[in-house]
């Protein structure tokens, strides 16, 4: 046994906190490893500018440009994070053979065999995202809820393939899909008419998820969203639009992003509130600065708070985690690590807080002694604890990760070009 584990143990028994517990029920929480991060969103199946009001900023060398190169990527990724993953893929992610390409809403689970012999090898999940973005059938900005049925038909039909797809992922590894519908459609100027493209998406998702598969592989989740570059006035899968839709339809979830609300608004607080009606709910983790800018995730507070909610609500098992953040400025694998690593670091400090003895505390009414044992808890040796988890997954417990990422992006990365 490590001695600084050992004294560090002891600091947190003295609260009540069993670290070997804590490790214990860490180990079980799978994280989605969302494949974009490696690429700037940009997929294999279109040559064209990513659109739909997201963006990534920077032009940090070596992207993977190839399958090849961002399975590679996301392998030195694994091998640098302690806990579980699992690889969230988006449809653009389809990987055709020479001289083959099929459109989005001809898509099948073929597309994505690499994918799945790829997941099945490093024995993971898949989460999947059917792809309403960075198309020419993104018309005037709108997807499911276009007025012209032609292009409503396209995306429907693109959904429909997606639960197929998500259907065959789960079957393959024996792991339920999670399948996030998030649209970017809404208008930069104030909307004339806000009910009609809302009642056009919540018959498109019908229409949708009535393609049949079963409820136990296949999780549709619907994401919503309060803004995009380019439609600042109105977003038509709103946060109250999301919400009902998966209230009101048997097995849908809904998804909260993060960067996804107004700047004062936090999701730790809005966890708790879901978690009282919604048997499981989804996350994407990320962190806005100023607005939606998707910055790699840290260990920060809301990220701290997030995470504190999931465990205080004993709801590990019924909350879906994402990882949803794109940096070009840096290099992307240790962007993509950083940000596991940060999750994973935030679950571990929610597992070590009291949580019964603070609730204690507040439900007696005792703030004063509430706040500090707030103030006191924060210095604990986190740190020891975290370092003990990482040598138990055979990790460096220091910065020398780091080293792997320098080497890689010298041997590998610089010499895509
Ligand atoms: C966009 C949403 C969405 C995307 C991914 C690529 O604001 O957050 O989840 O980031 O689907
Ligand atoms: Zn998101």
């Amino acid at each position: 046994m490590n001695k600084m584990y050992e004294l560090a143990k002891a600091k947190y028994a003295a609260f009540g906190v069993d670290t070997e517990e804590a490790i214990k029920k860490l180990d079980n929480v799978a994280i989605s490893l969302h494949c974009w991060q490696g690429d700037d969103v940009t997929g294999f199946d279109h040559d064209g500018p990513l659109t739909g009001g997201i963006q990534t900023t920077g032009n940090y060398p070596g992207k993977a440009r190839t399958p090849e190169e961002l399975m590679a990527d996301i392998d030195k990724v694994i091998s640098l994070v302690p806990g579980k993953v699992k690889l969230n893929l988006h449809a653009c992610y389809a990987i055709f053979g020479p001289g083959e390409y099929v459109d989005r809403d001809k898509l099948e689970p073929k597309h994505f065999s690499k994918w799945v012999k790829f997941a099945k090898e490093r024995k993971i999940g898949i989460d999947f995202n059917p792809t309403f973005f960075s198309h020419p059938n993104v018309k005037d900005g709108l997807t499911l809820t276009s007025p012209d049925e032609k292009i409503r038909k396209f995306w429907i039909e693109h959904g429909k393939a997606c639960i197929r797809i998500s259907e065959y992922f789960a079957k393959e590894t024996g792991i339920p899909c999670i399948m996030n519908i998030w649209i970017p459609d809404g208008f930069k100027d104030v909307p004339a008419d806000r009910m009609g493209p809302r009642m056009r998406y919540k018959d498109s998702l019908d229409k949708i998820l009535a393609e049949p598969f079963d409820k136990n592989l296949v999780k549709p989740t619907v994401e919503s969203k309060v803004f995009g570059i380019g439609v600042e006035s109105y977003t038509a899968g709103s946060a109250e639009f999301t919400l009902s839709y998966a209230a009101t339809h048997e097995g849908v979830l809904p998804l909260m992003d993060n960067g996804h609300y107004h700047p004062t608004e936090v999701v730790s607080d809005k966890i708790p509130a879901l978690l009282c009606y919604y048997p499981e709910i989804a996350l994407h983790i990320t962190r806005g600065v100023r607005w939606d800018s998707d910055h790699v995730l840290i260990f920060d507070d809301e990220t701290k708070e997030m995470a504190k909610e999931i465990v205080r609500c004993d709801a590990l098992n019924r909350v879906y985690m994402a990882l949803d953040y794109f940096d070009a400025s840096i290099n992307r694998v240790s962007a993509w690590t950083v940000g596991v690593r940060s999750w994973e670091k935030a679950l571990l400090n929610a597992l070590l807080t009291p949580n019964e003895t603070l609730k204690k505390l507040q439900d007696e009414g005792n703030f004063t002694k509430l706040m500090v044992m707030f103030e006191e808890i924060k210095t604990l040796p986190f740190g020891e604890i975290w370092a003990e988890y990482l040598r138990r997954h055979g990790l460096a417990d220091d910065i020398s990760w780091f080293d792997e990422i320098q080497k890689y992006e010298k041997e590998v990365q610089s010499k895509r070009v």
